[in-house]
């Protein structure tokens, strides 16, 4: 209500004002005046109203900086960190100097050159000194990031190593879930069909096999009932005959795992650890991260590791980095006794985003390994 009534006072507000400027006008012409006259003292008047607001301008600039500058980004906890920040600060010096050399022109332009009423403007058709200057100053500084930028970026990506913990981050509307890969460390397969209020991340091995086949037969039966119930004279419902369709579809795809299992080893995936709320690294050592996502488009963002990579459905994606600062230390570091790495959700994903988060927690490798020991893996979870 009250942002209605600001903007219909806005919306007067303009109108009384082109009103007045029409009756301005009119007034002239009729006591026979000309179009409004500048003379030199409006010119000299507006030269150094100019001159204030770039000042203040500035001022506030600086101001920003100086207030706000230390809410960029937090102090970097990975190995790969230093090397971002550098590339990060570089563009940001090479962005200021350019923002501050083109307002001081425009300044001092607008100082020098609003001298007279009615100048005579110098005619120039083109400068082939200038305009080599700005074409190609602009082309080799842009060079130079994205040369720089693609060699950080590569250093960052392109050498994971082998001895890397594989951890699989999986989102969902509207949280996290962490699944490590256990004593193999290789994580065990997941299919979306495979997805059920017991198994919310779809992992396939022999137990969920059979248990997810039950419940395709069990939802077949209800759907051939509620058939059964709706059209007693076996009339067909295309909706629920649309329905068993599908489940038949899916069904089917289990049954394929059903006979992969004979000769592949789907147990890979009974030493899996699943985590909520939050999860555990060990310090100095790399972790390899697959993110999967099974609705829409997510993003996992662990910011003081500067890292970030889309959860999209139906793809894997990965990402790698090593902390080197654990948890504990970090809290002296910030001084702040409550303080938590987050992994949280950067893409705007539906109405709960805001509470998409997981902490993470780095520890000493005795500390994590002895952490993890105490994890359920997944296949006594499940017998549970
Ligand atoms: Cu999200």
């Amino acid at each position: 209500m009250t942002a209605l009534l600001l903007s219909l006072v806005i919306i007067l507000g303009i109108v009384a004002i082109v009103q007045m400027l029409r009756v301005f006008d009119l007034s002239n012409s009729l006591k026979g005046e000309d179009e409004i006259q500048v003379n030199n003292q409006e010119t000299n008047n507006i030269r150094w109203a100019f001159v204030v607001f770039f000042l203040g301008f500035f001022a506030f600039f600086i101001y920003l900086v100086v207030a706000f500058g230390d809410q960029l980004l937090p102090v970097s906890a990975s190995e790969h960190g230093v090397e971002y920040d550098w590339l990060m600060n570089f563009n940001m010096i090479i962005i200021t100097i350019v923002f501050v050399v083109t307002h001081i022109i425009l300044m001092v332009f607008v100082v020098k050159y609003a001298k007279t009423v009615s100048p005579k403007a110098t005619f120039v058709t083109h400068n082939n000194r200038l305009e080599l200057i700005w074409t190609t100053t602009p082309a080799i500084v842009l060079t130079i990031i994205i040369i720089y930028g693609i060699s950080t970026w590569n250093s960052m990506t392109m050498d994971k190593p082998k001895d890397s913990i594989n951890i699989e981050l999986y989102a969902r509307q509207f949280d996290w879930t962490a699944r490590y890969a256990g004593e193999d460390n290789t994580l065990g397969k997941a299919n979306y069909r495979m997805i059920s209020a017991t198994n919310a991340l779809g992992i396939i091995n022999k137990n969920t096999i059979d248990e997810r086949l039950n419940q395709y037969d069990e939802k077949l039966q209800e759907l051939e009932e509620s058939r059964a119930k709706v059209y007693p004279g076996g009339a067909s419902d295309e909706d629920i005959l649309e329905q068993i369709k599908l489940v038949k579809k899916n069904r089917a795809a289990v049954v394929q795992y059903k006979e992969q299992s004979k000769t592949e080893n789907f147990d890979v995936a009974n030493d899996d650890i699943i985590t909520k709320v939050e999860f555990h690294i060990p310090v100095n050592k790399s972790v390899n991260f697959s993110i999967r996502s099974q609705d829409v488009i997510h993003s996992a963002f662990m910011p003081h590791f500067r890292a970030q990579m889309n959860a999209v459905p139906g793809v894997i994606t990965s990402l790698y980095f090593t902390p080197i600062v654990t948890t504990k230390e970090m809290k002296e570091i910030t001084g702040n006794p409550d303080f938590e790495y987050l992994l949280l959700c950067n893409k705007i994903c539906g109405a709960a985003h805001y509470n998409m988060q997981m902490n993470i927690i780095v520890e000493t490798e005795e500390e994590y390994n002895k952490w993890l020991a105490e994890q359920p893996r997944f296949n006594v979870a499940q017998a549970q």
